[in-house]
């Protein structure tokens, strides 16, 4: 879509977005019941990060349109998706997003214009007058095509090392222009769209450190100096190996306090139940408690879609059922779910999940394994049907009661039918392939 059409469309579509708007407000008048209208009530919002790909999936979309205020398309803004070749700006599926977003009334992160990855390669071979040139024509391409329809751009993502030294990280533009290269993207950045949030964004920048320091001295320096600069994100990726660090808020409270909004821009924790839940509050509470925290963003919808797959480092698992992060999330923001939701913990419906992996293979036959995981509740039996090709036959099952009906299998538990919340089990089978390689089929899991 040309930027004259966009802005066309999207004056054409003002009064609907006014409307939704209306809708959540009413909406959070009634309960804040969900993590948008309770962050509402903080008066600060709560979004994740969307790929275009998953809107066609109702139970996506229907979760990202309940739950969140504010979007960031996950890859579809980046240099690689926006201009792969030198001034050919590509669009697509960064408009989806934002159209879907604006039809939603939910506001839009810009995510990002100056980073070393996914960085097409004709980036990487220019010579320094050129890369400066492109990089401010690619800020103003897509800035210009967005204008007045983003409230905050990660201007430039990711430029300091990890480690100790504090030193900015190799890249074509620190390497080719030198350390003036992020003021003078937030400069371009500024006079292309005078309306947007500015922020400088990274990761493992979350609590006092060398690398957090560096940043902080950036900032100081470019607010003395009047270089425009809005606001600092942190990324807040977190695991056991870099968990929620104690100094969290006092590290966002000192950036506040050298005059820039911050953000939590791409928060996810790898773990489970309470205590993943524990760690989720801990962010949350740390942003309330600094007044120029202006909104938090979950890195996805699901735990299906995660980057980090099989961490479970999100607030909804794989079938978009509320986590007990996400009901402590919630309860931090000062919102309350009805006990009746359905999804959440305590609501009383039992559920499993059932997946295959095909865990040993030679030439005439194969190991099978289907994963059953029980949903928010204890469970003390699970069905499941395993759905061979036609040619192949099974000729012996593990830790589970098959009953056989042509090439359908239905599988009980056999020892092993109780699983607490959250919990999983699995059964095994061998397979004669007589011939066909192909995957057998695994049917939905009911729990009781
Ligand atoms: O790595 C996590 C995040 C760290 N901060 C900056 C973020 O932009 C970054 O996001 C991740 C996306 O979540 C991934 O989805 O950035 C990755 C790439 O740097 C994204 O992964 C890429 C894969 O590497 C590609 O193979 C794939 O084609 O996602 C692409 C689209 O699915």
């Amino acid at each position: 879509m040309s930027m004259t059409l966009r802005r066309l469309t999207r004056a054409a579509t003002a009064g609907l977005v006014a409307a939704a708007a209306l809708t959540a407000a009413a909406h959070s008048a009634e309960a804040a019941d969900t993590l948008g209208s309770a962050a509402a009530g903080q008066g600060r919002y709560f979004g994740t990060a969307v790929a275009a790909n998953h809107l066609g999936e109702a139970d996506y979309t229907a979760t990202l349109d309940r739950e969140f205020s504010s979007v960031t398309p996950e890859n579809e803004m980046k240099w690689d998706a926006t201009e792969p070749s030198r001034g050919t700006f590509t669009f697509g599926s960064a408009d989806r997003i934002v159209d879907h977003a604006q039809s939603q009334g939910m506001d839009v992160r810009g995510h990002t214009l100056v980073w070393h990855s996914q960085l097409p390669s004709w980036v990487g071979s220019l010579g320094a007058s050129d890369l400066r040139t492109a990089m401010n024509a690619h800020i103003n391409g897509l800035m210009g095509h967005y204008k007045g329809e983003i409230h905050s751009w990660d201007v430039v993502n990711e430029a300091f090392q990890d480690g100790g030294s504090g030193a900015r990280r190799s890249s074509p533009f620190q390497d080719k222009l030198g350390n003036g290269f992020i003021e003078e993207a937030f400069r371009t950045a500024r006079a292309a769209d005078p309306a947007a949030k500015l922020c400088y964004n990274d990761y493992n920048t979350d609590g006092v450190n060398a690398k957090s320091n560096a940043v902080y001295d950036m900032v100081e320096d470019f607010k003395s100096r009047g270089v425009p600069i809005d606001c600092v994100g942190f990324q807040s990726h977190f695991n056991s190996n870099s968990p929620v660090p104690s100094d969290y808020r006092q590290n966002l409270q000192r950036f506040a306090d050298l005059g820039v909004d911050v953000q939590i821009t791409e928060l996810d924790i790898e773990g489970s139940g309470s205590a993943q839940a524990a760690d989720y509050t801990k962010v949350v509470e740390a942003c309330l408690a600094v007044s120029r925290c202006t909104g938090m963003t979950v890195w996805g919808v699901t735990d299906k879609y995660s980057w980090r797959s099989g961490g479970t480092p999100l607030l909804f698992d794989g079938n978009y059922q509320e986590k007990p992060a996400h009901d402590a999330v919630l309860s931090a923001l000062g919102g309350s779910g009805d006990p009746g939701d359905p999804g959440d913990p305590g609501d009383g419906t039992l559920s499993c999940t059932a997946t295959y992996t095909r865990t040993a293979d030679w030439s005439s036959g194969y190991n099978g394994q289907v994963t059953i995981t029980a949903g928010d509740e204890p469970i003390s039996s699970w069905t499941t049907t395993v759905t061979l090709p036609a040619q192949q036959s099974v000729s012996s099952l593990w830790n589970g009661t098959p009953t056989r009906s042509g090439n359908v299998m239905t599988v009980r538990p056999s020892w092993n039918g109780t699983l607490a919340a959250g919990a999983s089990t699995s059964f095994g089978f061998t397979v004669a392939k007589n011939g066909s390689d192909a995957a057998p089929a695994v049917g939905t899991c009911t729990a009781s």
